[in-house]
């Protein structure tokens, strides 16, 4: 009998492309149980990537899904949401695709809140292409296009995501797979543009070049690395500095952008009938 993971999978599409270690079959893992735990109707859920490795998860789900261009899966994904608002839409992107040539529209898609749930497959470092460094590798680590380490100091999605205007902001990582799963269940009730960071490992692109270790030992290194929201209140800003903070980060309120344009409709009917 197939799992309830199992079933939502199209295992006509594997083997898959990830390596061995990689995070992201994690993440994958979540979101399906989410979706299961939700109850959404397959017919009407929608996942939407852009492209990068982590963007694969969306052709090995057996749901509506879209796998577009690197950058676009928040363009792409406004369109279906606005055209079908009754649908719910899930948008799967790397840390490159969404902060770095996707960054526009994610600032865009919080400013509007527009009701998608958005996954930020955070594993610090272009994978697909050989291991570049992206907005969120942080400074000192090396890439390809950093081999004495990064200069550049990285985004805080959750305070990229916040200060853009995001009505619900949360973080774990795939060692917390359960908790991802809570969140990104969380974020799919909120009515509006929601943002969860997936902490999750490339041993290949980023862990070998920073001698991290293997996927197992970057799961644990995760684990000691992260802090829950209450434990980050009672920690000093010191104590802080190479922890991750997981958990639900951000709850605020602000109008969804597909009920305004409803009504916007509604109105400009009214005056031309
Ligand atoms: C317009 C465009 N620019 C660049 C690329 C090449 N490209 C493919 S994936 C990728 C980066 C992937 O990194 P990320 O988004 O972090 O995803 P990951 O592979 O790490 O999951 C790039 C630059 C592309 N496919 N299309
Ligand atoms: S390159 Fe990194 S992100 Fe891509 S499949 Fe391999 S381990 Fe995963
Ligand atoms: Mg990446």
């Amino acid at each position: 009998m197939l799992s309830q993971v199992e079933s939502h999978l199209r295992s006509d599409r594997f083997p898959h492309i990830w390596c061995p270690g990689c995070g992201n079959g994690i993440v994958l893992s979540a979101l399906v149980r989410a979706i299961e735990e939700l109850g959404c109707d397959p017919d009407k859920t929608v996942v939407v990537s852009g492209i990068g490795c982590s963007s694969r998860a969306a052709g090995y789900l057996d749901f509506n899904t879209l796998h577009t261009t690197h950058g676009r899966a928040l363009a792409f994904a406004t369109g279906i949401k606005l055209a079908r608002p009754e649908l719910d839409v899930f948008v799967l992107m790397g840390d490159g695709d969404a902060t770095a040539i996707g960054g526009n529209h994610f600032i865009h898609a919080a400013r509007r809140n527009i009701d998608l749930t958005a996954i930020i497959f955070n594993n610090s470092i272009y994978g697909m292409t050989g291991g570049q460094y992206s907005p969120l590798t942080p400074p000192g680590k090396r890439a390809t296009t950093a081999p004495y380490g990064n200069i550049e100091r990285s985004f805080d999605i959750a305070e990229l995501a916040k200060g853009a205007g995001a009505t619900y902001v949360a973080r774990a990582t795939t060692y917390h797979a359960t908790m991802l799963e809570k969140l990104i269940m969380a974020g799919a009730k909120n009515k509006g543009f929601s943002v969860i960071e997936a902490i999750t490992a490339c041993p290949v692109g980023y862990g070998r070049r920073n001698k991290m270790g293997n996927g197992l030992q970057m799961l644990l290194w995760q684990k000691e690395h992260a802090v829950t929201v209450k434990q980050a209140e009672k920690m000093s800003p010191e104590e802080l500095q190479d922890k991750i903070i997981i958990g639900e980060l951000y709850r605020g309120e602000a109008p969804e952008y597909t009920v305004m344009y409803e009504e916007i409709i509604a109105r400009a009917k009214g005056k031309t009938q």
